[in-house]
């Protein structure tokens, strides 16, 4: 029997610094209401997708920053969409900031969760690679302080079985790495979620501005491709506080072909229906890790060169 998943990929138009979390909830229920009409199973929104990307600017008053974490999930603000999740049976992806007191410590962490189509809480993320820079640099326009407001998360790239196949989490700058989808590959990872906020000027790098477009889709197509899975990438999208975020959310199919596309930079869904088999030929011929991979040979190769902590 096909296994077939319809996904709806919720892009956001920007949020404003005093958009307050009810108003973007708000946009959030009505994406979730079109996605049911349109008969999606499960509806991915982007990173922090509560609040603006408030590590664009340097914020030194401790009780403004912790502003835009929440401490509980689900909380008063984001109950109606759990709520509505139930109600409708459809599940969600939901990136966030996240404020989490463990073993008496204080932590942040930039986060999303996957949700069921009960309204439960499946599977928690915790983002890895963290772009930008810890320390306020004055010279520029616009921070990326994600190295200043968050840990680094510690969960691992797990995936889930969930959604009638296996899914798996990861965050904006970690869709670059091919690291992050072949540790879910070798997992057996069906369907990677995922969320971003991506300036269209990187301060860091302006001459590859140009490419950003193409830089985003390559990431995502070539992680689809190289682990016969399914990626959904979902953007925060247009002029935010003074800042260009690309758009381009888009539904990409186990054989790096993307079969949805966003084509504005405001809120604005796309829907595929995915079959989840789609990805058994990918990895049972050209990508059948048990046949063709050769780890021994890239771990030998690491500690000739000296690089640390090689993938096993
Ligand atoms: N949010 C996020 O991870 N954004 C980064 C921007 C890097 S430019 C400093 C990204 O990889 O898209």
């Amino acid at each position: 029997m096909a296994r077939t998943l319809t996904v709806g990929a919720a892009q956001l138009g920007p949020i404003a610094r005093d958009e307050s979390r009810s108003a973007v909830v708000q946009r959030l229920i009505m994406l979730m209401k079109q996605a049911h009409t349109r008969g999606c199973d499960l509806v991915v929104y982007p990173e922090l997708a509560l609040t603006t990307f408030f590590p664009r600017w340097y914020i030194e008053d401790p009780a403004e920053l912790e502003q835009f974490f929440e401490t509980a999930m689900p909380n008063a603000a984001t109950q109606p969409l759990f709520d509505l999740a139930g109600q409708l049976g459809i599940g969600f992806h939901l990136g966030y900031a996240e404020r989490a007191i463990e073993q008496g410590a204080v932590h942040h962490y930039n986060t999303a969760i996957l949700v069921d189509q009960s309204g439960k809480i499946v599977g928690k993320y915790r983002k890895i690679h963290l772009p930008g820079h810890g320390d306020y640099e004055p010279h520029r326009a616009f921070q990326h302080l994600e190295k200043r407001y968050f840990e680094v998360g510690d969960f691992g790239f797990p995936v889930w079985r969930a959604f009638g196949g296996i899914m798996g989490l990861c965050i904006c700058n970690d869709r670059r790495w091919p690291e992050t989808y072949r540790v879910m590959g070798l997992q057996g990872v069906e369907m990677v979620l995922l969320g971003y906020n991506t300036p269209q000027h990187n301060p860091h790098d302006p001459s590859s501005d140009h490419l950003n477009h193409f830089h985003n889709l390559l990431s995502m197509q070539a992680g689809a491709y190289q682990n016969g899975t399914w990626v959904v990438g979902v953007a925060k999208a247009g002029r935010e506080e003074g800042c260009d975020l690309i758009g381009d959310s888009c539904i990409i199919a186990p054989s790096g072909e993307i079969v949805a596309k966003a084509y504005t930079v405001e809120d604005e869904l796309i829907v595929a229906s995915c079959d989840l088999d789609a990805g058994i030929p990918y990895k049972t011929t050209i990508f059948n890790f048990a046949a063709h991979r050769r780890p021994e040979h890239y771990q030998r190769i690491c500690q000739q060169t000296g690089i640390q902590r090689p993938l096993k």
